[in-house]
């Protein structure tokens, strides 16, 4: 029985154009487990928090700008490897490069803005996803 989670958020531009069901459907068709599931427009500081590990990079504040400037659907998901697994639906950051097929593949594109809007994230390793959590779901 595994209980590995990952924190996937569907960005402001995936929630703007109404891909949060898309991003479920393909989590759930996967096989894994929805744990947790809320829409909130996130302050500047759980932001801050969330992405740490970028402070001082050039994309930084457009990160933070990008992801306070409406609505995301944050969620747990549950299931043996997903946190790879969803890496793995996801694709790769830059959505131009993403393969087809995935997420970011399929459904993004460069927009020339000076942050990529790239419709999910997903936690990078098992320790990211348990800070990650702790950080949009105190309460689990
Ligand atoms: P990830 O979301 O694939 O884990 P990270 O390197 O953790 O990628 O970067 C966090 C987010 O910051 C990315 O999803 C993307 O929106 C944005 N980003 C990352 N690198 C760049 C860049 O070089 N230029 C513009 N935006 C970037
Ligand atoms: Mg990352």
């Amino acid at each position: 029985m595994s209980s590995e989670r990952s924190l996937v958020l569907v960005k402001p531009d995936g929630v703007a154009r109404r891909l949060t069901g898309e991003v479920l459907r393909r989590v759930e068709a996967k096989g894994y487990t929805l744990v947790a599931l809320a829409v909130l427009t996130p302050t500047r500081e759980q932001l801050g928090a969330h992405y740490a590990e970028h402070e001082g990079k050039p994309f930084y504040e457009p990160l933070v700008d990008f992801m306070s400037s409406g609505p995301v659907t944050a969620a747990v998901i549950e299931g043996e490897g997903c946190v790879r697994g969803f890496r793995a639906l996801a694709g790769a950051t830059n959505p131009t490069d993403a393969a087809p097929g995935t997420i970011r593949g399929d459904l993004g594109r460069d927009w020339g803005t000076a942050v990529q809007q790239n419709i999910v994230h997903g936690s990078d390793s098992p320790e990211s996803a348990a800070r990650e959590v702790a950080i949009w779901f105190p309460q689990l």
